[in-house]
């Protein structure tokens, strides 16, 4: 689909150093709402821990990696189960925007508000320079923050919708951090990255 095809135009929300570009309706309601049932039941959910100031914590969502590369983040490695049929179609829609061939997606379950993710870069070295990733988002809105890596400065913030893709290029994991943070009250969620590794 070429960008003159969507109904919102897709916007760069970053106001220097990298793109995160915004789609707002990537995936329509209907097709969005089947979509977030099956990947909500058909995915091998699993609440790992991660190393925090050298300790082993939970996350505080549920997670699972499917394609051809583990992902390694946060001091941990997650082998990939194989591609399903629904995943393979959502890569092959992203690609078609990204213009790159991925090859593993790592998935995020967030049940509630208390679920979230802290502030990091995707900036391992398994993912090159100036990654290439495709954020997509199914289910309840929640806020994704990004800040200056360095100055923690430059705030800038977007609510990532049902069926919406932030496609995130140039420097914006070198330069930027980015975080989902806890809320009070929230309906579940599921974001997929979709990522090239080395
Ligand atoms: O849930 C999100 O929107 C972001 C997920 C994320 O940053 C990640 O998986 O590295
Ligand atoms: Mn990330």
């Amino acid at each position: 689909m070429s960008a003159a095809l969507f109904p919102i135009p897709p916007t760069n929300i970053l106001p220097y150093s990298g793109e995160a570009i915004l789609y707002a309706d990537m995936f329509p309601q209907a097709e969005s709402d089947v979509i977030f049932a099956q990947l909500i039941t058909e995915t091998t959910w699993k609440q790992e821990p991660i190393k925090m100031f050298g300790k082993l914590v939970m996350q505080p969502r549920l997670t699972a990696c499917y394609g051809e590369k583990s992902i390694i983040y946060s001091g941990i490695e997650m082998p990939p189960l194989p591609w399903t049929n629904l995943l393979l179609t959502l890569k092959q829609r992203v690609e078609q925007i990204a213009q790159v061939q991925f090859n593993s997606v790592l998935l995020n379950y967030y049940r509630d508000g208390k679920d979230s993710m802290g502030w990091h870069r995707d900036n391992e070295k398994e993912l090159g320079h100036r990654p290439v990733i495709a954020s997509v988002s199914f289910g309840a809105e929640r806020k994704f923050a990004l800040r200056n890596y360095i100055s923690k400065m430059d705030a800038v913030s977007v609510s990532l919708a049902h069926g919406s893709l932030l496609l995130m290029r140039g420097d914006t994991q070198h330069i930027w951090e980015h975080s989902v943070p806890k809320v009070k009250f929230a309906q579940p969620r599921l974001n997929l990255t979709f990522r090239v590794v080395q």
